[in-house]
């Protein structure tokens, strides 16, 4: 009766036992920065061996597009996975229960939609993690396939860049480099928190461009909520510069931004309760 949810971003995999909005019992690994991910999966079933017989569907959140069970990459800065990999058919080597697969900002769309901030309104979710993500979910239905992906925006002024090379963690550690090489983005946050002038620059930099993206995204689809999520959509301080960024903006086209409510956990939620509606 409950069900083993997977949620595989660029910088963590994070496998969790769900019942409901309960998380029963967690396991997270860092994500392989190359390699074959039957490997990773292997790796990951291996240490999750004691919950054999726990579960009785299994669902897959990822980085990436999910296309009939195939998984590719559309920014292999964020995760470099082989283009139309075998998702599903390589996850039911090492279960008999049915397999769902799904893009990981889309399952947690649903989960905060269902569960969270999102309050079963139209609402966007958008993460702000190892890239940029998003779900959208309008009368009760989430957009599947390219939908939410606004990470990978592109406009004339930065070619060959995305929106997501601009704001997102990788983007943060880059910018970090000159003052701290090799720090990551959560070393920025915690720099800034100690008071660096650089990595407060940094933070409100991000913050800015993704709460721009906040605002086209309110004239796109005007939905009722915006839920941030993801480590850095999380991370103390990021949503109040948000919002100091669109302090000037005018009342009704001001997005309402909101905490996700599930956390971390919004993947795995929303993708285990995905799965379970699955048509059997
Ligand atoms: P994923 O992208 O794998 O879904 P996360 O949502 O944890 O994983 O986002 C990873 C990014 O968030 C990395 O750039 C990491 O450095 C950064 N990060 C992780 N924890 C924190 C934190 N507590 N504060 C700020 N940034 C964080
Ligand atoms: C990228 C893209 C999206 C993903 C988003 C957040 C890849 C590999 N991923 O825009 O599918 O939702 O990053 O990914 O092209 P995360 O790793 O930060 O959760």
């Amino acid at each position: 009766d409950a069900i083993l949810a997977i949620d595989v971003g660029g910088t963590k995999m994070l496998a969790a036992l769900v019942r409901g909005t309960s998380v029963l019992d967690t396991v997270r690994l860092p994500t392989p920065a190359d390699g074959d991910p039957a490997h990773w999966f292997a790796v990951l079933f291996a240490a999750i061996e004691t919950w054999q017989g726990r579960y009785d569907a299994v669902g897959v959140a990822v980085t990436g597009i999910v296309d009939d069970g195939h998984w590719s990459a559309l920014n292999r800065k964020t995760l470099n996975i082989p283009d139309g990999f075998p998702l599903v058919a390589t996850i039911a080597r090492f279960t008999d229960a049915p397999v769902f697969a799904a893009n990981d900002a889309q399952a947690a769309a649903w989960g905060e939609y269902a569960f969270g901030a999102g309050g079963r309104e139209d609402m966007v979710f958008l993460t702000i993690s190892t890239g940029i993500g998003g779900g959208i979910v309008t009368g009760g239905r989430l957009l599947g396939g390219l939908g939410g992906h606004f990470g990978q925006l592109r406009d004339l002024d930065h070619p060959g860049e995305t929106l997501e090379d601009r704001v997102s963690g990788r983007w943060i550690a880059a910018q970090a480099a000159t003052y701290a090489p090799d720090a990551t983005a959560r070393e920025v946050f915690a720099a800034a928190h100690a008071g660096e002038g650089w990595a407060k620059a940094v933070v409100e930099a991000s913050a800015r461009q993704a709460a721009n993206l906040c605002r086209n995204v309110q004239l796109a689809l005007d939905p009722r909520r915006i839920v941030i999520g993801g480590s850095i959509g999380l991370a103390e301080g990021y949503l109040s510069a948000m919002e100091r960024a669109l302090d000037s903006v005018p009342p009704r086209l001001k997005p309402s931004l909101h905490t996700a409510a599930l956390a971390e956990n919004a993947g795995v939620i929303g993708i285990a309760d995905l799965a379970q509606r699955r048509p059997a």
